[in-house]
């Protein structure tokens, strides 16, 4: 049961990304799963061409770093012939009432005509994403159920009208694991494309700048640190990334924690703690291109290999060889 999972560079790596996701894909993965920086997914708006090349190789960096199984990863656009064939087939399998129905176009088009058409698209390209690699199992958010339907109708479709060669995915839960809150508005996500340096922790940042983050984290005013997530989003924050950290629950952290300046601290040191290896790591690997080079290379030779047959039946059950 193939599971697949990718992280969009549209922007650096940060510990929600890491606490919420790579962690768990460095520890948990089945050896027939596959893990994607997802960087065709980061230009269905205007985009600068260097800072995508160099959010690509960090977070490449940051997920080998983290142990992210490296026979098991790849970029996405290095593979960029295979996904696009693939994503021309499937985007002659939907039709333009399916794609136009997508939550996610109709929110960030708003009606505009000026959008770029890969943001119509891009669901048929994660479409593909997921039906080349025969994934059995998508994990994702409530966000991109809908993409998910939208793949396995297609890939029913395909089926039907020309020749069983997909498999039908299914979207299932990702297994629980910590929802970080930015640290300046914990009433949101940590995120790494809203613009909110104070809030949003890398991977990458420095300890230094990690504990200052953390001493300026909004709390609230009622000097009691108790695990109130409603009543107190802020601490209840600091807490879940406590207990993240050190593999542990709220409840138990709190115990000997008596001001919100522990807690802060407490939160940070372990963050720090938890976040240097492989901060380290990857600047290593980022100042060592040919390393990071080699394993890119290793990581798409892979993919393709593993996806090839699926992609060449396709091709000809399409009629286009
Ligand atoms: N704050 C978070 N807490 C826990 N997990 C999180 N993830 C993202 N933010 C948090 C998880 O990280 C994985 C990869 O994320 P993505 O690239 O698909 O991006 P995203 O979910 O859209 O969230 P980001 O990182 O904040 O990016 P932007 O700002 O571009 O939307 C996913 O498994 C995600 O759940």
């Amino acid at each position: 049961m193939i599971k697949l999972s990718g992280i969009t560079p549209s922007g650096t790596a940060h510990l929600g990304n890491y606490l919420g996701a790579i962690r768990r894909w460095a520890t948990r993965s089945e050896p027939e799963d596959l893990y994607f920086v997802s960087n065709m997914h980061a230009m269905t708006t205007k985009h600068s061409a260097e800072e995508l090349r160099l959010l690509t190789s960090h977070q490449l960096a940051v997920l080998v770093a983290a142990g992210v199984p490296k026979e098991q990863l790849f970029v996405q656009s290095d593979l960029m012939r295979e996904h696009m064939a693939l994503a021309w087939i499937l985007e002659c399998t939907c039709t333009f009432g399916e794609a136009r129905r997508m939550i996610q176009f109709k929110e960030k088009s708003q009606g505009s005509a000026s959008v770029r058409l890969g943001l119509l698209t891009y669901p048929v390209l994660m479409a593909a994403d997921i039906l080349l690699h025969g994934t059995a199992r998508v994990p994702v958010g409530e966000d991109q159920n809908q993409h998910v339907e939208l793949a396995r109708t297609l890939a029913r479709r395909f089926n039907t009208d020309y020749g069983e060669v997909f498999v039908v995915p299914e979207a299932v839960l990702p297994e629980a694991g910590a929802r970080v809150r930015s640290l300046s508005d914990p009433s949101r996500k940590m995120s790494k494309s809203i613009s909110d340096d104070g809030g949003t922790v890398y991977v990458l940042d420095e300890p230094d700048v990690i504990r200052r983050k953390f001493r300026r984290a909004m709390t609230d005013s009622r000097n009691e640190v108790r695990y109130a997530p409603d009543e107190q989003p802020g601490v209840a924050n600091l807490l879940d990334i406590l207990a993240a950290c050190q593999d542990s629950t709220p409840e138990h952290v709190i115990q000997g924690i008596g001001s919100y300046r522990d807690l802060k601290e407490a939160a940070a040191e372990a963050v720090v703690t938890t976040l240097s290896p492989v901060r380290e790591r990857a600047l290593e690997l980022l100042e060592d291109k040919v390393e990071l080079a080699q394993i890119r290379q290793e990581g798409a030779d892979h993919a393709r290999k593993r996806s090839e047959e699926r992609l060449n039946q396709a091709i000809f059950l399409a009629g286009l060889v």
